[in-house]
């Protein structure tokens, strides 16, 4: 028996009021995916172009997925596929048949576009609500959703799990960070949902306007769509006396709620395995499917989806599979690490800002908030990382400080960097995703950056 350390002020989900698939085996569960995998690949291959020309090429054909390794024949599919096939390209019903459509910003290209039947809705907001219950929120909760509404899956997508696991839902969107420390004040929510970095404005700004964030009627936050670490979950749940757990989720294969963490456990997200048939894969060599444990690019498989049904999605966001704890039957994956296309490369180094993250959130002068600078002053990359000082450290805490962080990166990343400590409140903050990397070298160069 696995021991953990008890929840702050949430409790596990009734074992009575999870859904029956939460509670299979193992065994259970790939019998379930290997009858629904077999259905997905056949109907998308008859419904969607682009899946018959990728699989007639690849020579693969529906009927040769006979066991779920078999699944490793067939093609990936790319962020670039949905931008080739835009708008509607990859939708397997007719449009009268859609009922939502979602799409991701496309600030560096063309949007990627989701579409959902009604059926679809009805099994996100389940997903939704599952992962909700997972992590300790329950029936009856006010819920405070800060995750911006709009094309963005973050903030319809909660909201429906939320209704549909009986909550009261107020549905507030990001941003307008004094208005929203006005209604958990005065609505007294028990959970809030938005990202990690926004949720450290919020307790920012409530310090700044005389309110003690532990004070707040806040019982748990359920936080996700950008990485985070222990360290972060640490100082979020101390500075604010919750709970918080982590929620994963991409829009090309759903939005929230593809995976969700058990606030009894909190070791990870499982993923909900009975939708979803995951795969870790090798990023630089793609013919590799890697084992339970090994870090790699996670990949997946709709395995209910009616609009857009995906096959083997490349999602270039980084972690490992491990064995399910608190739902047996299905995997976790291990904290998100970045995306692989986010990874700076220094003079040959990997790095993440997660990993700056763990390190600064470790040495008591300096704050969560911090971003990356690359720039190329001469003919070598360099690196500062630009962080605030809490607002109790001294300037002598602030000196040791910043050298203690440039020592800790070099032992623990690798690379040599500098480091600026600036005054609290001075860098950006997050109202939704945090951007974190500042590249400077295309501006450097005169070029102009996308
Ligand atoms: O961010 C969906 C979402 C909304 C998830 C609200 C959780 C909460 P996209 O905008 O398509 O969808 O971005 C998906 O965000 O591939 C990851 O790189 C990152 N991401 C999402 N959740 C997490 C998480 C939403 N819990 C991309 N930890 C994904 C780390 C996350 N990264």
């Amino acid at each position: 028996m696995i021991s953990f350390p008890a929840p702050l002020k949430s409790t596990a989900a009734d074992p009575a009021a999870l859904d029956p698939e939460e509670r299979m085996s193992r065994d259970e569960i790939e019998a379930l995916q290997l009858t629904r995998l077999q259905h997905t690949v056949k109907y998308a291959y008859e419904r969607v172009p682009l899946y018959t020309q990728k699989f007639d090429d690849a020579g693969v054909h529906p009927e040769d997925l006979r066991e779920l390794s078999d699944l490793a024949k067939f093609p990936y599919t790319t962020k670039e596929d949905l931008r080739q096939t835009y708008p509607f390209g990859m939708f397997a019903v007719p449009q009268d048949q859609v009922a939502r459509i979602h799409a991701s910003s496309g600030t560096t290209g063309r949007p990627t576009v989701v579409g959902y039947t009604a059926g679809d809705l009805d099994r996100w907001s389940t997903l939704v609500a599952r992962s909700l219950r997972a992590s300790g929120v329950k029936p009856g909760y006010k819920v405070h959703n800060a995750y911006g509404y709009g094309l963005f899956t973050g903030g319809l997508g909660a909201h429906a799990g939320a209704e549909k696991l009986g909550c009261t839902v107020i549905p507030m969107s990001g941003g307008q960070t004094e208005r929203q420390i006005q209604l958990i004040t005065d609505f007294q929510p028990d959970t809030i949902l938005c990202t990690p970095t926004y949720l450290l404005t919020i307790a920012d700004a409530m310090r700044s306007a005389g309110i003690d964030p532990r004070s707040t009627s806040l019982k748990n936050a359920v936080l996700g769509a950008e990485p985070w670490t222990e360290e972060m979950r640490h100082e979020l749940e101390v500075s604010m006396d919750l709970d918080a757990c982590d929620i994963y989720g991409l829009s090309e294969v759903m939005g929230p709620g593809v995976a969700g963490e058990c606030v009894e456990s909190k070791d990870g997200t499982h993923i909900w395995e009975d939708h979803f048939r995951p795969e870790i894969i090798d990023p630089f060599d793609d013919t590799k499917v890697l084992g339970d444990g090994e870090p790699g690019e996670l990949v997946f498989t709709s395995l209910t989806k009616e609009a857009l049904p995906i096959i083997r999605y490349r999602t270039h966001d980084l972690t490992r599979l491990l064995p399910g704890t608190a739902r047996p039957g299905m995997r976790r994956m291990g904290r998100i690490t970045g995306r692989s296309d986010d990874m700076i490369i220094l003079r040959g180094v990997n790095l993440f800002p997660s990993q700056i993250e763990e390190i600064a959130l470790r040495i008591p002068a300096l704050s969560p908030h911090f971003q990356l600078e690359i720039t190329r002053p001469g003919r070598m990359d360099e690196l500062t990382v630009k962080i605030e000082r809490r607002e109790d450290s001294t300037s002598d805490e602030c000196k040791t400080a910043a050298a203690e962080l440039r020592a800790q990166i070099k032992i623990h990343v690798g690379s040599s960097c500098s480091v600026q400590v600036a005054e609290p409140g001075t860098l950006g903050r997050s109202s939704g995703k945090l951007r974190r990397i500042y590249d400077l070298r295309a501006a450097e160069a005169g070029l102009v950056q996308s």
